[in-house]
This record gives structure tokens, sequence and C-alpha cells, in this order.
């Protein structure tokens, strides 16, 4: 992987910030985007906006082909058997509570169980305690092991013949742990419950396969993986999405309407209702092509590299709490530092044009569970270098000279 030439494809990364070089370590909140996903948009609002699949006219054909390949893409992208599976949203969070409201609420019911964890980012727990709520059922959770990672060796009582589901983050958004999710799906599917997989960190970093990790749904974002924000992919098995009713009602997603009745739309556009966000769709389109051109198994060792520098750096500093596994992770690392609170930290990191992510990051159980208000967090992606965990080392130093005074 050639950083270099990497950096020059985002603009962003040229300007400066506070009077410094921009280091941009929140790549787990949204990545930055390439000028070929900038231009891709503006091409199709200067040259082929309209409405899909509505009119009959050369703009609006065009337009719906174009929209319906990078469904196709996205398909090839994660291995999905077709793009039948690939249903539109606008982010991650909307995906599962698609899931939680169309499929959670017609097969879920009184004593069933739903199993998640404590590492989950509340897009993947709280539609669950409302689904829960709603329909009588039972939240139960995975354990944990002391260094952040699931404990699988009870799996045989936490998974039973009232488990309906399984919902759970392929990585961490603050661990960084990566789950065995095809393991999970696997015992999960003994007892026939269904598995639901957040893979909201883990397909801008890492290859997907939905096929080989046999899970049910699969979430995931575009603007974490150098696409617009307002763009979300739902993976379903087709069997789950025919079996569900409709998440919103209205234009585009019937078949056909009377004054009395209604009928749906097929999969996926049975989900689809209203005008989508073809441009960001387009601009998506572009940002799968551009992650394919680098390749996502270069992505995941580019990764894996800088965090394995990063966290060698990190612990060389005197006061230094590192939360998650050791050894394999995502490319993030969230960590407190002499009790400086992460937000003042963050704060001066901002000074000296380092950009982190500092709170509890959507995961107060999480939190809760590490038994810190907040932690501090760096988190890497493609154009991302050595330079940059430097500068981060620098800006920590900047702080604990400016917090001296503060008990260690
Ligand atoms: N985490 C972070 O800074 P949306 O916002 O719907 O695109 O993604 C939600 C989401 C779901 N699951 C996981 C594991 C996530 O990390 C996120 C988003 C960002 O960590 C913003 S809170």
């Amino acid at each position: 992987m050639n950083v270099a030439e990497i950096r020059k494809d985002f603009p962003i990364l040229g300007r400066e910030v506070r009077g410094k070089r921009l280091v941009y370590l929140d790549n787990a909140a949204t990545s930055q985007k390439p000028r070929c996903v900038i231009d891709a948009i503006r091409e199709y609002y200067e040259t082929y906006n309209a409405n899909v699949h509505r009119a009959i006219h050369y703009l609006g054909e065009y337009a719906t082909a174009a929209y319906e390949e990078v469904r196709a893409k996205v398909a090839r992208f994660i291995n999905a058997p077709s793009e039948r599976t690939i249903v539109w949203v606008k982010n991650t969070s909307e995906a599962i509570n698609l899931v939680a409201y169309a499929w959670g609420r017609k097969f879920v019911g009184e004593g069933d169980e739903i199993v998640t964890s404590v590492m989950e980012h509340h897009s993947n727990l709280v539609p669950w305690q409302q689904l829960a709520k709603a329909r009588g059922a039972r939240l139960r959770f995975f354990r944990m092991t002391p260094d952040g990672k699931l404990d699988l060796s009870d799996l045989d009582q936490l998974f039973n013949e009232r488990t309906k589901l399984v919902a759970i983050t392929h990585a961490s958004n603050v661990l960084g742990t990566i789950n065995p999710v095809a393991e999970i799906a696997r015992k999960a599917h003994e007892v026939g419950a269904v598995v639901l997989v957040d893979g909201a960190q883990s397909a801008p970093h890492l290859p997907v396969d939905v096929q080989a990790l046999d899970c049910d749904f699969f979430a995931f974002s575009a603007h974490k993986m150098c696409g617009p924000m307002g763009v979300g992919v739902l993976y379903g098995k087709e069997e789950l999405l025919e079996a569900m009713d409709p998440f919103l009602f209205g234009g585009e997603m019937i078949g056909s309407v009377s004054l009395e009745e209604s009928t749906w739309n097929e999969i996926p556009w049975k989900f689809e209702a209203g005008t989508p966000n073809v441009a960001d769709v387009i601009g998506f389109g572009a940002a799968i092509d551009y992650l394919q051109s680098i390749g996502m198994e270069a992505i995941q060792a580019h990764e894996r590299e800088l965090v394995a520098y990063a966290m060698d750096a990190l612990e060389e500093l005197d006061g230094m709490v590192i939360y998650g596994p050791r050894d394999e992770r995502a490319g993030l690392i969230a960590f407190n530092y002499r009790e400086i609170h992460p937000h003042d930290l963050s704060t001066i990191l901002d000074q000296e044009g380092v950009a982190i992510r500092a709170g509890h990051h959507c995961a107060e159980p999480l939190a809760r569970w590490l038994d810190v208000p907040a932690t501090a967090r760096a988190s890497f992606y493609i154009y991302n270098t050595r330079e940059d965990v430097d500068a981060l080392v620098r800006a920590l130093l900047r702080a604990k000279e400016f917090f001296s005074h503060v008990p260690r």
C-alpha cells in the first residue's frame, strides 16, 4: 500500500487545523472522503440527476441503472448471494431498527430471549431493549473476559430453545475486539436463533464474507468507509426478508394499492419507501471501487501494522491505560492517560491538530463495565501513517506538561 499516494486522494488531508498539519484519528466516527467520491456525487447532480424507478426518460433510466449497479457492487463487496439481499438504509442504526421492527415485532414473543453483549454500541442495544419491552422478551448478555473479549465458554447455557436472536458486533468501536461471529452464528443456528451482526466497524477495515460468516443480517454504514453520510446497508437472507413485513409505508414499496388494501413490492424494494438517497448511493459506489482498488486485505494489514506501532508507542508513556485485547484487534485504541479527563485530553490534542474522540463512544454500558466515565480513542484508516502516531504521542506529552499539577 502506498500511503503517500493514497493521502493525495483526500483533499481534506492537505488542510491545516489551528495552524498545524491535520492529524485525523477519528476514523471510527467517520472517515474522510477521497476526491473520486466527491466527484461521483457532483457528476450525478451535474449530469444525470433524476428520480429512480419512476421516470420513463433518459435521465431517469440512467440514474436508475447507476443506482442499482451500486446495489450489485455492495452485494459482491460482502459476497452476498444476490442484490435482492441488499436493502438501502441511511446508516447502521437504521438497519438495526429495521430488523427490530420488521422482523422482531413479528417473530419475537413473550418469554423469548435476545442475546447481545456489554460491548455493543447503543445502536445494537437500545432497539433490542425496546423490542424486549414491547414483546415481553428477555435480554441476556454474553459474559466477558477481563481483557475485553466475549467469553464463549458457557454458550451451551446462554443459547437455548428460547433464544430467538443473537445481536453482536463484529468489531467493538471501543475495545477493538474482533468477535468470532462465524463461530457464534454456528452455535446460535443450532438452537434455531437468528444472528444479526453489527458490521459498522468491520466492513470498512477487513474483508467481509456474509456467506462464510453465515449471519442472517449484517448492517454497516457508508460514511465510515470513504463513502458519504446518509447511506447504509442492511444485508438479510432472502427467506428472512421475504417473511418480514415492511418497515415504512408509502411510495415505491408497494405492489398495488386500492383505497382499502395494498400489496408489497418485491424485496429489497419492499423496505425502501419514498425517494431514496440516490446521489450518496452513487458516491458509495465510488467508495467501494476505491477501497477495492487498494484491497481489503491490504487495508487490514496496514491497520494491523499501524495499531501495533501505536500500541508500542503508547505503552511507553507513563500513566497510560489501554483498553481491550492485546492480540488481534481492529485499528483503534481507547485509552486513559494520567487521570486527565479524556475531554481535556482531546481539547489539548486538538490544539496540536490531532483529532481524536473522547467520551463513552455511544457505548455507555461498556464504559460502566470498564469502570471509567470516559475514554480517549484514536482510530486509524488507510491514510494514517507512523508520523500520525508520533504526532499523537507528542501531543500527549504536551498534555502531560499542561496538566503537570494533576497527580497520576
Ligand atoms: N460509531 C463511533 O464514533 P451509524 O451512526 O448509524 O452510522 O453507526 C452506528 C454504529 C453502530 N455500531 C458500531 C459498532 C459503531 O461504532 C457505530 C458508530 C461511531 O464509534 C459514532 S457513535
